[in-house]
């Protein structure tokens, strides 16, 4: 029985080894592909960085093994096109090359515009989408499926915020509601009477709900905070994707 296990478990040790045909000539828990095509690390070497630790420990707990000082790779940038390391990684870009296309514009400027920075050809753009989590009272917003950030937001009270996959359909720096207060950085989603906006403003000027954040207490509408708002509204284009549930 014992050596039935003990086979067993070699076994699965050994097959995925076999399977993927995995190499790591430096014994540093990163395979030579990855060192090569994704990590930008040396294969022969096993600490790239000198600081002390090996390739993969670092990659294992977010460090960067190409900064000998501890920076993690999502406050790092090799390359200095403006994209850290980290998001690289998840965009699929060469972080020790300003320009991975090769197109003339940066990884870094082209990610922040919404356009692809691993195709040449000029204006192709990335899909964006938004992610309303209601029982977790969050926006998160995605390029090409990469998360690029998380903000608390205030939904409908009593389950008033409609679920499903809708589109954004208008924007309006400031608007009207017909409960009497302005909705600024204002995103109308198609075929329903709320949108998106920044905590309202009463005609007095008192903004209301800075606390509600995270709560659901509106008449249906997804509030999001003061700074948050402004950044999804600048972000967002009509016809962008948003899913609620
Ligand atoms: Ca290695
Ligand atoms: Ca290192
Ligand atoms: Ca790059
Ligand atoms: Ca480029």
């Amino acid at each position: 029985m014992r050596k039935l296990v003990v086979f067993i478990i070699i076994l699965f040790i050994a097959l995925p080894v076999l399977a993927n045909n995995i190499v790591d000539t430096d014994n540093d828990g990163l395979s030579d592909e990855l060192e090569v095509n994704l990590y930008k690390t040396d294969p022969q070497k096993v600490d790239t960085d000198g600081d002390g630790y090996n390739d993969g420990d670092e990659v294992k707990n977010n460090y960067s093994p190409l900064n000998p000082k501890k920076v993690k790779m999502k406050d790092n940038d090799y390359d200095h096109d403006g994209l850290s390391d980290g998001m690289e990684i998840k965009f699929k870009t060469d972080l020790t090359n300003s320009d991975t296309d090769g197109d003339g514009y940066k990884d870094g400027d082209e990610i922040n515009k919404g356009y692809d920075p691993l195709n040449k050809t000029f204006g192709v753009k990335l899909a964006k989408k938004i992610e309303v989590n209601l029982k977790q009272q969050t926006l998160s917003y995605f390029l090409s499926n990469v998360k690029l950030g998380e903000f608390l937001v205030s939904s409908g009270k009593n389950n008033t915020t409609p679920k499903g996959n809708f589109k954004i359909s208008n924007k309006s720096i400031k608007a009207w509601s017909p409960y009497g207060l302005w909705m600024p950085y204002w995103l109308g989603i198609e075929g329903q009477k709320f949108g998106i906006h920044e905590l309202p403003i009463w005609p007095n000027g008192y903004r209301e709900g800075q606390d509600h954040l995270g709560k659901p207490v509106s008449h249906g509408c997804i509030r999001l905070g003061v700074g948050p708002a402004k950044i999804i509204y600048n972000w967002i284009e009509k016809g962008t994707k948003i899913s609620i549930n």
